[in-house]
């Protein structure tokens, strides 16, 4: 007489996988971080007129670029002349670094990074009577 056992294989049990959404997708997909900031320019400009304007203010740290728009040269120089040692740094070719040290023409400009809070007065070296303010906050 013949008897067969049944082998129940103790099979894993399968359970059915949860399918999951490939990419969560949010409905408010955040921009990106990490945009440039906007850049501002700190702009004193120069005419036969003078600085405009005569006071710029600005952050610590930030450059200022002096365009010379006027029909002659010029020279941006800390105050006072002719010393220009109002900007407390030296180094440069009379005072202080805050000087073009030379004549800049039309149509060209110079910049300078402002480094140390203050209200730093500046001249056209060429006709000090033309002076400005950059005010460093
Ligand atoms: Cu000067």
């Amino acid at each position: 007489m013949g008897g067969y056992f049944l082998f129940f294989r103790d099979a894993p049990q399968q359970t059915p996988s949860v399918s999951q959404p490939s990419s969560q997708q949010q409905p408010s997909q955040q921009p990106p971080v990490s945009q440039a900031p906007a850049v501002k320019e700190n702009v004193v400009t120069y005419t036969n007129s003078g600085y405009s304007p005569s006071t710029l203010t600005v952050i610590k740290g930030e450059t200022v670029t002096f365009k010379n728009q006027s029909s002659q040269s010029m020279w941006v120089a800390s105050a006072v002349h002719p010393s220009h040692r109002g900007y407390p740094t030296t180094g440069a070719c009379i005072g202080s670094t805050f000087d073009a040290c030379q004549g800049v023409q039309p149509g060209n400009s110079w910049s300078f990074k402002f480094d140390i809070s203050g209200a730093w007065k500046y001249h056209n070296h060429l006709n000090p009577g033309d002076t400005g303010t950059i005010d460093v906050q």
